[in-house]
């Protein structure tokens, strides 16, 4: 497969808390970093996002009096996991992993700015109303098909992916690139889904080789 002008690699959350040691931890998600760093010279469009929540967001468990992390509570938009505070605005944990290359990208999104309501997708809020403005900026920029590498694959990439798909866009996920928080089997669940949905998933190889 060959990557050509309209192409877009759209790099998610690849933050410190997302990794060994952070905040909210992803399995060996470091493990990202060196195959996205290959990915990155083969694109001429890349973009990435970063989750950027303030201090007390609404999906921290801290928020919620009573209710502990990786537990389930009902917002006015649906059903919502609570997570360990993560990507505080300005902290160190929010910060990009030190050895990714985020020189040649040309967009950064942040999401999860709202106090009131989580994103996981790089498009649309957890409402799946309100959009980051990548849609626009991607059909501006003329880009057909959007590749995803990151974190977390079951959760950020899965929502993104699925976005990216629903708005015509071409979508791949590069498994490699990915690493899954893998609750309760969200990880196959995850893969299940993007598969029938026609959501392309693929390994580096195929692009590098
Ligand atoms: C993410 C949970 C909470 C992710 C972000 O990047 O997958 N997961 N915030
Ligand atoms: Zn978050």
């Amino acid at each position: 497969m060959t990557i050509i002008e309209t192409d877009l690699l759209l790099i998610i959350d690849v933050q410190n808390d997302f990794c060994p040691s952070g905040a909210l931890a992803v399995n060996d998600g470091d493990g990202t970093v060196a195959v996205i760093n290959q990915l990155i010279p083969l694109f001429s469009n890349i973009a990435l996002t970063q989750d950027w929540h303030p201090a007390g967001h609404s999906s921290f468990a801290s928020s919620h009096n009573g209710h502990d992390p990786f537990t389930m509570i009902t917002m006015p938009y649906g059903e919502q996991t609570l997570w360990p505070d993560h990507c505080i605005q300005g902290s160190k944990g929010a910060e990009f992993h030190p050895d990714l290359n985020t020189t040649p990208a040309s967009m950064v999104i942040r999401k999860g700015t709202n106090p009131s309501i989580d994103s996981y997708s790089a498009f649309y809020e957890n409402d799946h109303t309100t959009s980051t403005g990548l849609s626009g900026y991607l059909r501006d920029r003329k880009i057909k098909r959007v590749f995803c590498v990151g974190l977390a694959l079951d959760y950020c990439v899965f929502y993104s992916a699925q976005d990216a798909h629903k708005e015509n866009f071409n979508t791949t996920v590069i498994t490699d690139a990915c690493r899954a928080i893998d609750m309760d089997g969200s990880a196959q669940a995850a893969i299940d889904s993007m598969t029938s949905q026609g959501i392309a998933l693929i390994e580096s190889n195929t692009l590098l080789s």
